[in-house]
C-alpha cells in the first residue's frame, strides 16, 4: 500500500471542488473518539491449534471430520496468527485502526473446559495485548467466539446444559481478573442465534424472494425445538452468569456487554407508525436473545408461540439473564425483512426480502445499508441503550492479486461508505454509537465456506501467509484519520 496521502491530487483541483470535498467530509463526520476497529476471532485466525497445551475445541472436531467445510479446509493453521500475531498488529496499525476485537479460545486457558489453566495460553493473549497498547490500539476481548472445549461438549452436551453455562462463567471471571489491568472492555458471547441455530439444529436465514438458506455448523446436532429453546436458554444463562463474574473478579470500570446479530426489520417508510412497527417486529424477532437479555423477560408472544417447546426458566435466571451492562453490541450485515404496520394484535407485517434485491458476495449477504441505520435504533428506542458497539459489519467480495501485485476490491468501498454513511446518520440522529469493527481485519477462515469467502481488509495468500493491505484498507484508513465517511 503506498504510504503517499492517497487524497491529494497530482493535477491542479479547483478551489470550488476542494471547497466541496470538505464541506461533504464535514457534514459526514461520527462522534469525538469514535472507535475505529477492526474483527477477527480465535478460530478464524489463529491456527496452531494443538500448540502449547491448547485443547480441542468442537471446531477442531467439526472440521476434522469430512465433507462439513468447502474443500474440506480446516483452521488447523489458517492466518498462522499465534505466531504472526506482531506483523498483523503492526498491520492493524498501518491501516489506522485504533481498536480491534479479538476473541480468546476458552481451550487454550482451559484445555478441558474447567479446572487447571494452562499458562502458555493466557501468555499468548497477554502478548498480544501488549503488543496492541504499545500499538496506541485498544483491545476489545470476545469471550466466546464458538469454539467450545470439545471436553465440555462430550460430558454435558456443550451448551444444552447449565453446566457448560457455569463452567463459561468461571472462564470469565478468571479472563477479567487476568487481562483486566490492560483490557477494559470484554464482549461476553459472540452471535447466539448464529451459533446457537448452526450447531444445535440448522440455521434457516432469509434470502431473496421468500427463500431461506440452511447454515450448519459444530457441533452438528439436530434437536427438536423444544431442546433448541433450552440450549438459547442457557447461552443467555452463560451470558448472564459471566456479566456477574467479570464484575466480581474483574477491576472497576471494567465495561462489558455481549454481541448479539439481532435480526434487523427496516421499515418501508420513516414514518411514525412505520418506525413502530418496525421497532414491535425488532423486539418480537429478537425475544429468544436480544429481548430477553435487555428486559429480563420472555414476551407473552414468544412463550405462547413455543407453547409447550418454551425453555424452562425461574425467575432468578431471568434476573442473572438481565444482568445490567455497560454497553449493546450488535453485529449487523444485512435487513431480515421489511416491515409495515398492521391491524393484527403483533401490530406489524412482514415484507420479504424481494428476489432480485442485489446481493454481495456470501449467498446469505442481502445488500442493505439502511440496515445499519435502524439496527442502532431500534436498539436504543426500544431498550434505552447509553451505548451501542457495531461489533461487526463487513462483506466477502471476489477478491483478486491484479498484475501489479494489488488488490482493487471496489465492491467493498462501495459496501462500506453506503453502511457507515446510514451510521454516520444514526449517530447525527442521536443514536450513542460509540464505536464501529469492520469485519474483517483480515481475510481468514469463513466456517463452513472454508477460506472461499473473502472478508479481509487485508488480502492473505493462505499459501504463502502473505498480506496485502487491499484498496479498501487504505479507505478505511483515510476514513479512520478523518472520523468521517470519505
Ligand atoms: C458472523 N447470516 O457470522 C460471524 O460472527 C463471523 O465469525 C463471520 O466470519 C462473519 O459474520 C461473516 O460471516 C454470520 O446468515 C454468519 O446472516 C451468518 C450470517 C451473519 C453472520
Amino acid at each position: 500500500m503506498t504510504r503517499r496521502n492517497p487524497t491529494k491530487l497530482t493535477g491542479a483541483a479547483t478551489s470550488t471542488s476542494d471547497q466541496a470535498s470538505s464541506r461533504r467530509i464535514r457534514t459526514r463526520t461520527f462522534p469525538k473518539r469514535f472507535y475505529w476497529g477492526v474483527g477477527t476471532s480465535s478460530y478464524q485466525i489463529e491456527g496452531a491449534w494443538n500448540e502449547d497445551g491448547k485443547g480441542k475445541s468442537i471446531w477442531d472436531t467439526y472440521t476434522h471430520t469430512p465433507g462439513h467445510i468447502k474443500n474440506n479446509d480446516t483452521g488447523d493453521v489458517a492466518n498462522d496468527h499465534y505466531h504472526r500475531y506482531k506483523e498483523d498488529v503492526a498491520l492493524m496499525k498501518d491501516i489506522g485502526a485504533n481498536a480491534y476485537r479479538f476473541s480468546i479460545a476458552w481451550p487454550r486457558i482451559f484445555p478441558e473446559g474447567a479446572g487447571k489453566p494452562n499458562s502458555k495460553g493466557l501468555d499468548f493473549y497477554s502478548r498480544l495485548v501488549d503488543e496492541l497498547k504499545a500499538a496506541g490500539i485498544e483491545p476489545f476481548a470476545t469471550l466466546y467466539h464458538w469454539d467450545l472445549p470439545q471436553t465440555l461438549q462430550d460430558k454435558y452436551g456443550g451448551w444444552q446444559s447449565k453446566e457448560t453455562a457455569k463452567a463459561f462463567a468461571d472462564y470469565a471471571g478468571f479472563m477479567a481478573e487476568h487481562l483486566g489491568d490492560r483490557v477494559k472492555h470484554f464482549f461476553t458471547i459472540n452471535e447466539f442465534r448464529s451459533f446457537v441455530e448452526a450447531g444445535y439444529q440448522g440455521f434457516d436465514t432469509q434470502v431473496g424472494g421468500g427463500k431461506t438458506l440452511h447454515l450448519g455448523g459444530a457441533p452438528g446436532l439436530r434437536l427438536s425445538n423444544g431442546d433448541l429453546n433450552q440450549v438459547r436458554h442457557h447461552a443467555v444463562l452463560g451470558h448472564g452468569l459471566a456479566v456477574q463474574a467479570i464484575r466480581a473478579r474483574g477491576r472497576t470500570g471494567t465495561k462489558v456487554g455481549f454481541a448479539e446479530n439481532m435480526l434487523v426489520p427496516v421499515p418501508v417508510l420513516e414514518t411514525p407508525e412505520y418506525v413502530k412497527a418496525a421497532e414491535r417486529a425488532t423486539r418480537d424477532l429478537n425475544a429468544d436473545f436480544t429481548t430477553v437479555m435487555l428486559e429480563g423477560r420472555y414476551t407473552d408472544e414468544y412463550l405462547k408461540k413455543t407453547g409447550k417447546d418454551a425453555p424452562k426458566f425461574t425467575d432468578d435466571e431471568l434476573k442473572t439473564i438481565a444482568s445490567p451492562l455497560d454497553f449493546v453490541g450488535i453485529n449487523v450485515y444485512k435487513p431480515n425483512r421489511y416491515v409495515a404496520p398492521s391491524d393484527e394484535p403483533q401490530g406489524y407485517r412482514s415484507i420479504p426480502i424481494n428476489a432480485s434485491h442485489p446481493n454481495m458476495q456470501s449467498e446469505w449477504h442481502v445488500f442493505d445499508p439502511q440496515c445499519l441505520y435502524w439496527a442502532p435504533h431500534h436498539v436504543q428506542s426500544l431498550w434505552g441503550a447509553k451505548s451501542i458497539f457495531i461489533t461487526e459489519n463487513g462483506c466477502a467480495a471476489s477478491d483478486v492479486v491484479a498484475n501489479d501485485g494489488r488488490v482493487y476490491d471496489s465492491d467493498r468501498i462501495m459496501f462500506l461508505r453506503t453502511y457507515l454513511t446510514e451510521l454516520q446518520r444514526a449517530t447525527a440522529h442521536g443514536v450513542p454509537v460509540s464505536g464501529y469493527f469492520l469485519w474483517s481485519g483480515q481475510d481468514n477462515f469463513e466456517w463452513i465456506y472454508g477460506y472461499g469467502n473473502r472478508f479481509g481488509l487485508i488480502y492473505v495468500d493462505f499459501k504463502t501467509q502473505k498480506r496485502i493491505p487491499k484498496l479498501s484498507a487504505m479507505w478505511y484508513r483515510e476514513a479512520a484519520r478523518r472520523n468521517a465517511v470519505v
